[in-house]
């Protein structure tokens, strides 16, 4: 056997076994919890505001901003305009909208990812502004919807990767199914608020082209042309790249009522669970094969993957859910954070940074809504307790380069606020939420089914 093997080995079963039969845990305290995930993200925004106003993002270990182009297009403000809203603070949450309103304005010569705007910034302006009601944001996500538009030009209706938002110029044709098939909530409800099915009707179009394009499996690669429609890759896994494109077929099914969407859904589904699902002595996992032979090509699961306990718990699997997130439990714990990749099989780190991703949280807060189990709240208060003693600085939080050695990078991502501090207040707080009518996109903006 090959020393590294052993030594995976070995890390497995101290994962499994550390320190003898577990302790019982104390209780978790809710209202604590939930006060404290208030004061972080109090601590967070302040950092930003002071830092890095006006930009993009904000680099807490050196104080100063980071933009993703030329012009800041106000990513944080946006992205956590609505966790501000929901986490009651009032004051900062009108500074935000402020200085969107005042500032944010995409007639811009920049080339931007059709993906991370439409997830970032279409979804923020739409969820803020269905809390707020401020008709400016409706405006706003209209003009930005109308600019993201020409992405949707290709021969396949599948999105090119760049779209330049004052000249519609696009670029990118290889492609993968995150990009593509992760923009019908945002798009689809612009449409629903404006009354322009166009939007709904381009995005739709494309996701439905990609779902055209799987293998007789019924599996997506993990790259794509959009002109030609041909795989690059036939890498299938769950991780990124192709994550949120399975998420959305499920969650265009709840919010929309879709029946192709549900349909989708079902048959991905069960290709999903015949083919990557992946027993082993260390739990279940849903590795990488090949989308045309079902052949195993990889081991690894990571931070990204981390999302598909909650979705298939959304979806109704609780016992896929709640064992997977067991085994992403597992791999929390090697290194008492997160690394961006595992390989489950050998128990040994691929990627070591842990960019402050919320998808296990996420995870844990749909099956606690799910199956009430307090299993989830004392996962949450691990994951909080993590964060907080490795990723927190005097200026807000940051990424990590590596969990093995704990030393830092320097950004604190958007999703950061939109995300993981919102995802940890909704499943410390007693905060009611009707999955019936309410659907987080991939960014965990609540979009809400009013129409
Ligand atoms: C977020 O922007 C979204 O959750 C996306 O779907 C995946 N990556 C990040 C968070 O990890």
């Amino acid at each position: 056997m090959k020393a590294s093997i052993c030594a995976g080995l070995a890390a497995l079963a101290a994962a499994l076994t550390a320190g003898g039969p577990a302790p019982t845990p104390a209780a978790v305290d809710r209202a604590a919890l939930t006060a404290q995930v208030r004061d972080e993200l109090r601590h967070a925004w302040r950092g930003y505001e002071r830092y890095a106003w006006g930009h993009d993002e904000l680099k807490p270990v050196s104080r100063t901003a980071h933009d993703w182009h030329r012009d800041s297009l106000l990513m944080t403000p946006v992205d956590a305009l609505d966790t501000l809203l929901l986490l009651g603070l009032k004051e900062e949450a009108a500074r935000a909208k402020g200085l969107i309103l005042e500032k944010l304005a995409f007639d811009r010569d920049v080339p931007v990812k059709n993906f991370e705007i439409t997830i970032r910034l279409l979804g923020g302006l739409l969820s803020a502004y269905q809390a707020i009601g401020d008709p400016r944001l409706l405006g706003l996500a209209e003009d930005l919807g109308t600019r993201l538009l020409p992405a949707f030009s290709s021969p396949t209706g599948m999105p090119y990767m760049y779209v330049n938002l004052k000249t519609g110029k696009t670029s990118g044709t290889k492609s993968n199914p995150a990009e593509i098939g992760t923009l019908l909530l945002e798009f689809g409800t612009l449409s629903k608020l404006t009354g322009q099915p166009v939007f709904y009707e381009k995005a739709k179009r494309a996701v439905t082209e990609l779902y055209a394009r799987r293998s007789p499996l019924g599996l997506v690669g993990e790259e794509i042309d959009v002109e030609t429609g041909k795989w690059l890759s036939p890498a299938s896994h769950v991780g990124g790249g192709i994550d949120s494109y399975y998420e959305y077929l499920l969650k265009c099914a709840r919010l929309f009522g879709d029946p192709d969407c549900e349909r989708m859904w079902a048959e991905s589904l069960k290709a999903l669970n015949a083919h990557l699902a992946d027993e082993t002595p260390s739990g279940l996992w849903y590795g990488q094969v090949d989308m045309n032979t079902g052949q195993r090509t990889a081991t690894e699961w990571g931070a990204l993957h981390a999302f598909l306990p909650g979705t298939l718990a959304l979806g109704g699997d609780l016992d896929h859910a709640r064992r997977l997130e067991d085994s992403c439990f597992t791999m929390w714990n090697l290194r008492g954070i997160e690394p961006e990749l595992l390989d489950y099989r050998r128990m040994q780190i691929a990627s070591p940074e842990y960019p402050l991703r919320p998808e296990i949280v996420e995870s844990a807060f749909y099956l606690h809504r799910f199956t009430k189990d307090p299993r989830y709240l004392e996962m949450g208060r691990t994951f909080f307790e993590s964060i907080r003693a490795r990723c927190r600085t005097d200026a807000g939080y940051t990424e990590l380069k590596s969990v093995i050695t704990s030393e830092k990078g320097d950004l604190m991502p958007s999703y950061f606020l939109a995300e993981t501090l919102k995802y940890f207040y909704l499943l410390f707080s007693e905060e009611p939420v009707d999955f019936e009518k309410v659907v987080f996109n991939t960014e965990a903006h609540p979009l809400r089914r009013t129409w």
